[in-house]
């Protein structure tokens, strides 16, 4: 980055604080020896402000208060619970202009995105005030006369959420108001990319807190690196570790959670694909396509980055695709019109370019984009031009997560053959077919067809809705989060055999003199 800050950074900076003012929050000044934290904003590339960090010693503090809030928390009643989550779910609405705004000042999201992420908050919340009133057990039928079987599901504990910058604030929502709900207390570490949105979440849902009368240590923020995770994850009275970020951080994370026998959530790299058959409305697979691709500018863990095409329409379909690309607005988040806004750092745009170095070495063709883009005032900033390559095979580069916007083409024509390709990768995320052909779509939906945790038809790979479970497979982890039952993550089950007889038959038939 350049010495002085351009006068466009100056204005962010002004604006950031007016913003975070508005939503309760203020930047903690870095001490001169203590841990810090660089916000930067991807608009310009230029560091923003420095924000003191937590040190491992105050992770153990944060968890230590946690777990004190949580014996008063897990037997606040669920619908009370609820009512504090309602609460930050007004306080969300109310200023989701301002939150989004943040969002797109720190991870550079366009302001279409930035709204839909908090909108993606309030629904959560929306949805955990339900289940405060439905998180329950099962009666089973007992073999015994005069007993009964059930089982409850209790408070788990604390919860450490880890999170990433590509969506600051709506995933440590979905785990945020889930957890509330089931009684567990969170210790959030965001990524160190965007502890402004981290600082705004954390005062608006302080706010909801202290106005509903609840533990303000149900929540707790802890900013910082590497080492503020590490030890969050190696807490023994972290309960769960629900963490979102790249397969080499779960392939740390989960080992040293496992050996002391905590649980994971791991929400980890995708690499999905759409299969396009020559039935699919191209029309609709177009504009699905490019919206999954180059929405967030391909930084979406559920952004495609796979194209399997049918050969008898692969020529059309990426010409219409690169006549796409051709006209899209690569630019400043803010702009009216832009559609694609800057990478979050320098280092992700040479990442694209390593890889399409290589896709080319390895014989592929780039027919759209993939070029620097520069735009005036923001010299620092990573804007990028998405690329479109044809690739001969699924080699190596196509197989890795690249976390850019990269859309490799390759083409099939047998559609057992294409589904093998799909399921040849080590990720398991997300996925789409699109098709007119009812068999195709069911086959493709069966246990024979994508291996991912999401599986959609004639729709794209991202945009999940909150209301299903969103996870996936293989290297992506396995983990669900958000809405259908992914909420029994955040609890513990007791199975209970109540007798009510006078008599003690015991279960198998077994006799006990
Ligand atoms: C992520 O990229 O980590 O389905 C989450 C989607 C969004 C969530 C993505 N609702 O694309």
């Amino acid at each position: 980055a350049p010495a002085r800050p351009s006068t466009r950074t100056e204005d962010l900076r002004t604006e950031a604080l007016a913003v975070l003012d508005r939503l309760g929050a203020a930047v903690p000044s870095a001490l001169p020896d203590g841990p810090s934290l660089a916000a930067c904003t991807p608009l310009t590339g230029e560091e923003l402000f420095r924000v003191a960090a937590a040190s491992p010693g105050d992770v153990d503090e944060a968890v230590g208060a946690a777990a004190a809030a949580f014996v008063r928390w897990r037997s606040v009643p669920a619908p009370v619970r609820g009512a504090t989550v309602k609460r930050f779910g007004e306080l969300l609405s109310e200023h989701k202009a301002d939150l989004a705004s943040l969002v797109t000042l720190e991870a550079g999201k366009i302001t279409s995105e930035a709204l839909g992420e908090v909108q993606e908050m309030v629904d959560i919340c929306d949805l955990a005030v339900g289940l405060s009133r439905q998180v329950g057990g099962r009666t089973m039928p007992s073999e015994r006369p005069g007993h009964r079987l059930m089982e409850t599901w209790h408070p788990l504990g604390v919860v450490g959420v880890v999170s990433a910058f590509n969506f600051p604030v709506a995933v440590w929502a979905w785990n945020t108001a889930v957890a509330l709900v089931c009684g567990d207390p969170v210790v959030w570490k965001p990524s160190e990319l965007t502890p402004l949105t981290a600082l705004a979440c954390s005062a608006l849902l302080g706010r909801a807190l202290a106005e509903t009368g609840a533990p303000a240590d149900v929540h707790r923020l802890v900013l910082g690196a590497r080492d503020v995770g590490a030890a969050l994850v190696a807490d023994p009275r972290v309960a769960l570790v629900s963490a979102t970020g790249s397969t080499r951080m779960g392939a740390e994370v989960g080992p040293v959670v496992a050996a002391r026998f905590g649980r994971t959530l791991l929400e980890l790299g995708g690499n999905n694909a759409a299969v396009v058959a020559p039935s699919a409305d191209l029309d609709l697979a177009v504009r699905g396509i490019v919206f999954s691709a180059v929405g967030t500018a391909g930084q979406r863990c559920t952004s495609m980055r796979r194209l399997l095409v049918h050969a008898d329409v692969a020529d059309e379909l990426v010409g219409r695709l690169a006549a796409a690309y051709a006209r899209l607005p690569v630019g400043d988040p803010r702009a009216e019109g832009t559609l694609v806004g800057p990478l979050v750092r320098a280092s992700s745009a040479e990442a694209m370019q390593r890889a399409l170095a290589r896709a080319v070495e390895d014989g592929g063709e780039v027919v759209a984009g993939g070029e620097p883009v520069t735009v005036d005032g923001a010299e620092g900033a990573a804007y990028v031009s998405p690329a479109l390559v044809r690739m001969p095979s699924q080699t190596e580069v196509v197989r890795e997560e690249t976390f850019a916007p990269v859309l490799y083409v390759m083409t099939w024509t047998d559609l057992d053959e294409a589904v093998e390709v799909h399921n040849a990768v080590p990720q398991g995320l997300s996925s789409s077919i699109f098709t007119s052909d009812v068999r195709e779509a069911e086959r493709f939906l069966s246990e024979a067809g994508s291996d991912c945790g999401i599986v959609n038809v004639n729709i794209g790979t991202s945009g999940a809705e909150i209301g299903g479970a969103f996870g996936g497979e293989k290297a992506t982890g396995g983990g669900r989060e958000s809405g259908s039952d992914a909420w029994r993550a955040y609890m513990r089950r007791a199975t209970n055999t109540v007798n009510y007889s006078d008599e003690l038959p015991l279960a198998q038939g077994v006799d006990f003199g």
